[in-house]
């Protein structure tokens, strides 16, 4: 299996993810703006849409869009999703509200003709949807003692808003300290090379 990311961009959540079950695959780094793969090949031929992640299966399948990606992987993981009848579609409708409405969200901050209005703009937006789920964070984790998918992909959100300077919530603050202790957190920003360095 492959994972096709950039680092610290949004496939993070899906590397994070593909950690936590305990999978072995391989990460292709992907040049999103020349759509090159690291080993040289035309990123288009692996995924028309041309954004990363995308996952590749053995058998040459190839699965896109975080969303399905990261629901992949808490079928194969259950303990990656919330339990319960409704836990399949609990965990749909918060990669959803993460997805469209955070993570889209973000796009002025990624366009360089944006202007400062815009980002403004999308800051305050991302900071009231940033504290909707701060709010109903009680315990350590979105669905209560447990990480799921949810979490890493809520993490990387955390990540973008301190890099753009959006303020976050309590305790997200504390949510993203957690994450960060996590191994399979600390073994995917490592191989990003997004791994902050030991306190000497
Ligand atoms: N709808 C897609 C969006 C993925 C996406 O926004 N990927 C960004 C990185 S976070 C990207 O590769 N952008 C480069 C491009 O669109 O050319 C998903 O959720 O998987």
């Amino acid at each position: 299996m492959k994972l096709y990311l950039s680092p610290g961009a949004c496939s993070l959540a899906d590397h994070i993810a593909l950690h936590e079950a305990g999978f072995d695959f391989e990460r292709v780094k992907v040049d999103t703006k020349t759509k090159r793969t690291e080993d040289g090949r035309d990123y288009l031929t692996i995924n028309p849409k041309g954004y990363v992640p995308a996952l590749q299966f053995d058998d040459g399948q190839v699965l896109t869009e975080n969303i399905a990606i990261l629901s992949w992987i808490a079928d194969q993981d259950p303990s990656l999703a919330p339990s319960g009848p409704m836990g399949r579609y609990r965990l749909l409708e918060m990669l959803a509200f993460i997805s469209t409405e955070i993570h889209k969200s973000f796009k002025p901050f990624f366009k360089p003709d944006a202007s400062e209005a815009e980002k403004a703009a999308a800051g305050e937006m991302i900071g009231k949807r940033l504290t909707h789920l701060a709010e109903r964070l009680k315990d350590d984790y979105l669905f209560g003692g447990q990480a799921s998918v949810a979490d890493a992909y809520l993490f990387v959100m955390c990540l973008w808003a301190q890099k753009t300077a959006i303020a976050l919530p309590d305790p997200l603050p504390a949510f993203v300290a957690r994450m960060k202790a996590r191994p399979a957190v600390r073994l995917a920003l490592e191989h990003e090379g997004l791994a902050e360095p030991a306190a000497s």
